[in-house]
């Protein structure tokens, strides 16, 4: 109904699977808007307003926020895209109840990018970056809310997507320029 035109990809993966660093590969070799739930999520608690207060919890919790809220930050972003953009849509849906929530909403996707990463390396990469981030989520208990949330909530919505539109899944432990060569490739499919 929302799509105003635009394609969008869904961008998953578990936590530190990589997913910001290849959306970032995809804008520099194709003309794509990438919108981070994580980031706009971020933005809002950064307003300091009433609902950035609950969700600055939320992620340090590790917990899904409301579809609602997410939702309407991601469509805000999209309305001024032009008609036909290739919209990159990182880290969301999280749940069932998201992509439920998407699909009445907006629409659905062209196509599903997977980011497969066994819990150690992510664990290792998320402690690296927590060094220099500033996220306060990329601490050891943060992180292990994060993977339970991601096990219990996010990988069923994998299952389901299956069913719905092409799923490309990628062994996430290789290089990021090789990761990055392999979803191109399906990514220019779209185009
Ligand atoms: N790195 C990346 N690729 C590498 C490679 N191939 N080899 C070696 N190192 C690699 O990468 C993580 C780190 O690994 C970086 O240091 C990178 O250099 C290195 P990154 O690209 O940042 O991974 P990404 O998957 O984006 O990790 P991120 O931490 O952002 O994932 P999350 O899914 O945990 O975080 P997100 O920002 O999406 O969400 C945060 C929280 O917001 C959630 O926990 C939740 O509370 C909330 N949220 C919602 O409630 N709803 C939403 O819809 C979205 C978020
Ligand atoms: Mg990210």
């Amino acid at each position: 109904p929302a799509l105003n035109g635009c394609k969008c990809i869904f961008v998953l993966g578990g936590p530190g699977s990589g997913k910001g660093t290849q959306c970032q590969k995809l804008v520099e070799k194709f003309q794509c808007l990438h919108l981070s739930a994580g980031d706009l999520l971020r933005h809002e608690v950064q307003t300091g307003s009433e609902q950035g207060k609950a969700i600055a919890t939320m992620i340090k919790e590790g917990k899904i926020v409301p579809a609602k809220t997410t939702i309407d930050l991601l469509q805000a972003a999209m309305a001024s895209a032009p008609p036909g953009t290739l919209v990159l849509i990182d880290g969301f849906p999280r749940s069932l109840d998201n992509l439920e929530a998407f699909e009445a909403q907006v629409g659905m996707c062209e196509m599903t990018v997977f980011f497969a990463l066994s819990a150690d390396v992510m664990e290792a990469r998320l402690l690296e970056r927590g060094k220099t981030s500033g996220r306060t989520d990329d601490n050891l208990e943060s992180i292990h809310k994060r993977f339970e949330t991601f096990n219990t909530q996010s990988l069923p919505v994998l299952a389901a997507l299956k069913e719905k539109t092409r799923v490309l899944e990628v062994d996430a432990s290789a290089s990021v320029d090789e990761i990055a060569a392999r979803v191109a490739e399906e990514v220019q499919k779209l185009l």
